[in-house]
């Protein structure tokens, strides 16, 4: 029996589809991977969320001897998967659709719309469980995991089982091209050798944002473990945390073994690959004495620059000095803001200033590790005071370091979101805050604040008081109001800035 599983999102990485792929290759079902990023057409701009026909229609021929068609779906991807899975459903009434994922975990509701099961949260279990059943003819309904619709129409909705605790039960993520598919050139094509290393390749722009000694990079993106210790406002795992209360540990990890087996399959069998991301909710949540024997393991079998997720609260000298050893030559650490009020009343983040700036003290003593420190703007809670606090913040942290920033979007599901709902900062029926943050990466406009914080990690030392006088909050509001503003756009626009 063949299950196709079909990503419409701008990445071909879905760690969590490539699990599941691999866990029903060893229960001995076939699988056929879709990627079907719009990215990857060399150019193309297909507008904002279809397909074009030609693509609709290979697809469909493409799954015509799969018995199950499943959907991995982001938020930001809702309406491409909605959009395929009606096609699909039209084209094949009798075949199974499934959506499972982040967005079918947050908004089942949004998500049973478009097909016949929705699998909430981890999904190995689940799927297997949903393919024996379809194999042997057997009824779905009771399986643990799903929302299921039934021929009359209704909705039953079952618990998510409990959290596996054993990650090392499930094999390594699926990367045999042999039964992959991807959109290149326009049109839906099967995998090859090149085709793999194009989706592996990091481009040369990557080379200076992972501080890499050369132009030819190949990465290689994993999870070690599962889960965060917390909850904050805005993220996934503050809806995790609620649905998985009681059903076992939240933060897993594979075992040292497992994880090194996993990177010396895969760089076996694409030598190519010449750095390794580990994409981890926080890679330093571990024991010492964990990170300290996985990197005298990495150095011996994998020896290759590696960067990983980090949370300021977890980090110590002596993990960083083992890292670095090891091959760490970038990290990402969440800061977010630089004012507690908004850490504490908004994202709800367990922020600490002191335990941040000192750490970030201590991060300066490994100048050749490249700094990233993320930060949402434009959010709608935030006062001018506050965006003062997060500029006033980053100039007093040891420099060079870079900003990653990306404007606040409320997925559903998260506690932000009930309350932009709450405050009609967004609408629940046409969702337009989501649509036009797609990516999460739409800047409403370039505002004198932003730049603030973009330039924060370039300012020289000896510029920082003139840099701090420009972020008093007064000279924020003054120059963010309506006309002034865009005097202060078209100024920038003339000096080549926007
Ligand atoms: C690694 C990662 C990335 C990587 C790789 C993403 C990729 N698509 O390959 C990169 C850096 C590229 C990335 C980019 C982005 N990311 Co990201 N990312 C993550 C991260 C940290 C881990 C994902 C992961 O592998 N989890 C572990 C696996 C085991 O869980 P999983 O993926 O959910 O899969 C399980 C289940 O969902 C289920 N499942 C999944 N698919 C299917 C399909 C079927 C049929 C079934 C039955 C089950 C099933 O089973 C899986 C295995 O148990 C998550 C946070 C998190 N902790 O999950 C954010 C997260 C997924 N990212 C997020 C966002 C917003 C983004 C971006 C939009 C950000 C941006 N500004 O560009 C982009 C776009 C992502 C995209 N797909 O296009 C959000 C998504 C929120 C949402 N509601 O959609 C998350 C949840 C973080 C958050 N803010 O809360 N991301
Ligand atoms: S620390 Fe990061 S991964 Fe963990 S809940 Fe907060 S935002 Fe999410």
């Amino acid at each position: 029996m063949k299950i196709a599983l079909i990503d419409p999102s701008h990445y071909t990485t879905n760690y969590g589809l490539r699990c599941i792929s691999s866990y029903l290759l060893s229960n001995h079902f076939e699988t056929k991977l879709f990627f079907l990023s719009p990215d990857l057409t060399d150019g193309m701009n297909w507008g904002d969320w279809g397909y074009p026909q030609e693509i609709y229609e290979e697809l469909a021929r493409l799954i015509t001897d799969c018995d199950i068609i499943a959907f991995s779906v982001f938020s930001s991807y809702y309406h491409s998967a909605a959009a395929l899975s009606d096609f699909l459903k039209r084209e094949f009434p009798e075949k199974l659709v499934i959506w499972g994922g982040i967005h079918a975990t947050v908004s089942p509701d949004t998500s049973i719309l478009h097909c016949d099961i929705v699998c909430l949260g981890e999904g190995e279990e689940t799927m297997l469980e949903i393919a024996k059943a379809v194999k042997n003819k057997e009824p779905l309904r009771d399986i643990m995991g799903i929302w299921i619709k039934t021929e009359e129409g209704v909705v039953i909705k079952n618990d998510v089982r409990p959290l596996e605790q054993n990650l090392d039960k499930y094999p390594y993520q699926d990367y045999d091209i042999n039964h992959m598919f991807i959109i290149k050139d326009a049109h839906i094509r099967p995998g090859t050798e090149k085709i793999m290393k194009d989706l592996l390749t990091m481009g040369s722009t990557l080379q200076h944002y992972f501080g890499l000694k050369t132009s030819e990079n190949y990465q290689y993106l994993t999870m070690t473990s599962r889960g965060c210790p917390n909850h904050c406002a805005y993220c996934c795992n503050n809806h995790y945390h609620k649905i998985y209360k009681g059903k076992g540990t939240f933060l897993r990890t594979r075992s040292i073994e497992h994880i090194i087996g996993e990177l010396e399959e895969i760089t076996r069998h694409n030598n190519f690959i010449n750095f390794i991301s580990f994409f981890d909710d926080d890679f330093t949540a571990r024991p010492l004495e964990f990170i300290k024997q996985f990197c005298e393991q990495y150095k011996s079998s994998i020896n290759l620059p590696f960067k990983c997720n980090l949370n300021a609260n977890t980090i110590s000298r002596e993990k960083i000095s083992l890292l670095s050893e090891a091959g760490l030559i970038s990290i990402e650490i969440g800061l977010q803001s630089g004012s507690e009020n908004v850490q504490k009343n908004c994202y709800k983040r367990p922020f600490n200033a002191k335990l941040f700036k000192k750490n970030t003290q201590m991060l300066a003593e490994f100048p050749h590790i490249v700094k990233y420190y993320d930060i949402i703007l434009d959010n709608p809670y935030e006062s001018e005071l506050d965006i003062a606090k997060t500029i006033t913040f980053l100039a007093e942290m040891p420099k060079p370091y870079n900003i990653s920033s990306f404007s606040l979007t409320f997925f559903p599901g998260t506690e932000l979101y009930a309350r932009a709902l709450n405050d009609s900062l967004i609408d629940l029926k046409s969702d337009p805050y989501l649509k036009f943050k797609r990516n999460n990466i739409l800047y409403p406009e370039k505002s004198y604040s932003k730049i603030l914080i973009y330039l924060a990690g370039r300012t020289p030392p000896v510029l920082k008081h003139g840099y701090l006088i420009l972020a008093h909050p007064w000279l924020i509001r003054l120059l963010s109001q309506g006309r002034i503003n865009t005097i202060f756009q078209k100024i920038l626009k003339t000096r080549g800035f926007l």
